[in-house]
């Protein structure tokens, strides 16, 4: 995980201050990639604890297509609250935009199903992709998030908004594009969430796992996160051996993985780091 170590660096020594959507303000550049060899073990951020429970839940809530918070905060999981409605809604995000594309004809795409059913059939196709970038549904930028969701858009745009696969000699890469990046307290997560999404296919398409590419937009460190207890502290530890990942069974479908079919090995994280979310 030195990559990700070294991205701290460069954003801290070579990024801009700039303004953003939050008011709170960021150092951030624009362009970057990093590459994890998932044979190597799983890219869980050793110089900080990582709430796997949350990862795994949410990406398993992403699959299963739902968009109501209630169903997350149902296994415990309570990191997108502060973009639902009381009632739970966020509108079409990723779990909709994932297994349910709403045509203009009425049809409904899953793109999940589609790309996992291609992987097999075709691994060598070149058209392997998954987008939740779906402009009909994006939310307005000026307008809380609640607010969108009560209009039919999103609560927030989607900033891992799309995703690639590769197959070759036996084994399934995915390269990732970010358009928005918090790399204090999201990128950790993403990489966790689409490091254990290219297991699940990999298992369920017979391939071993390769690269997993993170590729990046905007990437950016918010100013409240740049303190000694925060950034800094991170920076100042060794990073430890990586974890690895072992699924315990294999469904008949990549829809029906259950958390306790996921299990991380071997991960011995420096403390937790809190930092503020902007919203
Ligand atoms: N963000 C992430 N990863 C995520 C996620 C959000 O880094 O998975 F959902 C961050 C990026 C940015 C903010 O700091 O949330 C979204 O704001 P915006 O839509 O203005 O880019």
């Amino acid at each position: 995980m030195r990559s990700y170590l070294d991205l701290l660096r460069e954003v801290i020594e070579k990024g801009v201050d700039k303004g953003d959507r939050t008011g709170v303000g960021t150092r951030s550049v624009f362009g970057r990639q990093i590459r994890f060899d998932l044979s190597q073990g799983f890219p869980l951020l050793t110089t900080k604890r990582i709430h796997t429970k949350s990862v795994i839940h949410e990406l398993l809530w992403f699959l299963s297509g739902s968009t109501d918070n209630r169903d997350l905060k149902a296994q415990g999981v309570s990191i997108w609250d502060e973009w639902a409605t009381e009632e739970g809604d966020l509108g079409p995000i990723y779990g909709a935009q994932w297994r349910s594309w709403a045509c203009p004809d009425g049809r409904v795409i899953d793109q999940i199903t589609e790309v996992v059913e291609t992987i097999r059939a075709r691994p060598d196709s070149r058209r392997l992709v998954v987008s939740a970038w779906n402009p009909a549904d994006l939310p307005d930028e000026t307008m809380r998030p609640q607010d969108n969701v009560r209009a039919g858009r999103m609560s927030l745009a989607p900033c891992h908004c799309l995703f690639q696969f590769y197959v070759a000699e036996g084994r399934l890469s995915c390269q990732l594009y970010q358009r928005s990046a918090d790399l204090f307290l999201g990128v950790p997560f993403n990489i966790a969430s689409y490091a254990l999404l290219t297991h699940l296919i990999a298992d369920q398409c017979g391939l071993e796992v390769g690269d997993f590419v993170h590729t990046f937009g905007d990437l950016h460190l918010y100013r409240n996160h740049l303190t000694d207890d925060i950034v800094y502290a991170q920076l100042a530890r060794a990073p430890r051996p990586l974890p690895s990942l072992r699924l315990v069974r294999r469904p008949a479908s990549l829809l029906d993985y259950r958390y306790e079919d996921i299990e991380i090995q071997g991960y011995d994280p420096h403390p937790a780091i809190r930092a503020p979310i902007a919203v």
